[in-house]
């Protein structure tokens, strides 16, 4: 068994499985997490404010930024990942499979956060084509705590792994005079290497096992480790090439895999819910609608003809979809703020929408104060010089600056000052 799992490892070694590639990727990787992780966040709080919280409204694309990085350095994980899982393949062979307690704890951690990292990245970017129904379970919520897995066991790897990480960080001290990976045997002593953190005191010790250059050289050369970067190099750049122009409206050109294409759709703006997806064609069409606008006691109802004998305004701002896709329209309409003040609200309150939609989560949207009150913050009655579309929220949505496309709710019946 033992022989066999060294012989399996001699087969798969090449000059690209070393320590340096790893580090090397694993450098790539952890930055494109905590990028994903941060925005993600963000995004989290944005549409599940903690009571107290207060968000930026400027500059109006700020969710459009945060959102593009997240679905951009989330696709860039898939290579990266993949590429990362080829360097250490050997050494999931290792010889023995389980040298101890500390070294099966290390396993499973790193079988932890493989399978997470895995399940995360793979039900975002389903996400983003919208195959919800492929999902048994609540995408946001799922893909929320599983984050927390990832960034948690991507802490102790860091850890565990620190005394190769600091070791192979530079390229200075990775490669020998003749340009070859050193290996990682010299600075090891029984395989017992103490962690930094000991100097400074905390009672740190990990065992850092035999890199893959214990295993006796390959007989063939295989991929060698120029070939190999500029592999995963060309794949990143093309999974995030063909794909950014969704975020990143110069780059549409190139958009081929995202599933958003610019200006396409009524108005030229790609849609999210149609009307009738929504069943909201009768009540939007219906010649009584009117917009009901409370706070306390007060209540009026304007129709569409009072909203736009109201003061105009125009406003450009994006629809930036949580799903990675956003495109700047121009709006026009009267301000949430003055519709406030014609029933008295009390100035700085928050304010909440409702849509004629039922039963859907994107229905009501809670507006803190700083956009309800914002000067930005419309009831769009039209989109760049037409009248709303069916599909884009006719008779009236609410459009708002900085805030994620879900919060932009369409088909409005509603607002009222909380
Ligand atoms: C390590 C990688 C990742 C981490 C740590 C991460 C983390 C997060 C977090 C914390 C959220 C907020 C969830 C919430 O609103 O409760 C989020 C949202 C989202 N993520 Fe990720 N994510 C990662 C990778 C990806 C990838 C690869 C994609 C797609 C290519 C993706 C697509 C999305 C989408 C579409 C949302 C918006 C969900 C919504 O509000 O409906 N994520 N992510
Ligand atoms: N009532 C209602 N409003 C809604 C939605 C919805 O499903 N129902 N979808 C939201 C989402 S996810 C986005 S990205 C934007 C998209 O706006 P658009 O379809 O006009 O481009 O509308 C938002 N407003
Ligand atoms: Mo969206």
């Amino acid at each position: 068994m033992q022989s066999l799992l060294y012989a399996f490892r001699q087969a798969l070694q090449t000059p690209s499985r070393n320590p340096r590639t790893a580090v090397a990727l694993g450098r790539l990787l952890g930055f494109a997490f905590i990028l994903c992780f941060a925005t993600g966040i963000y995004s989290h709080f944005i549409q599940d404010p903690l009571p107290g919280m207060h968000f930026l409204t400027r500059p109006v694309w700020l969710y459009q930024v945060t959102q593009g990085i997240h679905i951009t350095a989330g696709i860039a994980c898939f290579p990266l990942i993949f590429a990362k899982l080829y360097s250490i393949f050997p050494l999931l062979f290792q010889t023995p499979p389980v040298k101890g307690v500390v070294h099966l704890l290390e396993r499973a951690s790193i079988a932890l956060f493989v399978a997470s990292s895995l399940f995360e990245i793979t039900i975002g970017l389903i996400n983003t084509f919208q195959w919800y129904a492929l999902f048994p379970f609540p995408f946001r919520q799922t893909h929320f705590s599983i984050s927390f897995v990832v960034i948690g066991s991507l802490a102790i790897h860091i850890a565990v792994k620190l005394p190769i990480i600091t070791r192979y960080w530079a390229k200075k001290n990775a490669y020998d005079e003749n340009g070859e990976v050193k290996p990682l045997e010299e600075h090891e002593n029984d395989d017992l290497v103490r962690l930094p953190l000991t100097d400074i005191g905390i009672g740190v010790t990990s065992r850092v096992f035999a890199w893959i250059d214990r295993a006796p050289k390959p007989k063939t050369p295989g991929t060698n480790r120029r070939g190999f970067f500029v592999t995963v190099g060309v794949a990143v750049a093309a999974v995030v090439g063909l794909t950014v122009g969704q975020s990143v409206r110069p780059l549409d050109f190139a958009n081929i895999f995202a599933p958003r294409k610019a200006g396409v759709g009524p108005n030229a703006l790609p849609v999210n819910r149609t009307a009738h997806a929504a069943k909201v064609i009768d009540d939007a069409m219906s010649p009584h609608w009117t917009l009901t606008v409370t706070a306390g006691n007060v209540t009026k109802d304007f129709n569409r003809k009072q909203l736009e004998a109201m003061t105009q305004y125009q406003v450009d701002l994006p629809i930036a979809c949580v799903e990675g896709w956003s495109q700047m329209a121009h709006w026009k309409g009267p301000r949430v703020k003055d519709l406030m003040s014609r029933v008295g609200a009390k100035q700085g309150v928050s304010v909440k929408a409702t849509s004629l939609e039922k039963g859907s989560s994107y229905a009501v949207t809670t507006m803190e104060p700083e956009f309800a009150w914002d000067d930005l913050t419309l009831i769009a009655l039209e989109v760049d010089g037409a009248t709303l579309d069916i599909d884009h929220g006719f008779p009236a949505r609410l459009i708002a600056p900085a805030r994620p496309g879900v919060l932009q709710t369409k088909w409005l019946d509603s607002i009222e000052a909380l």
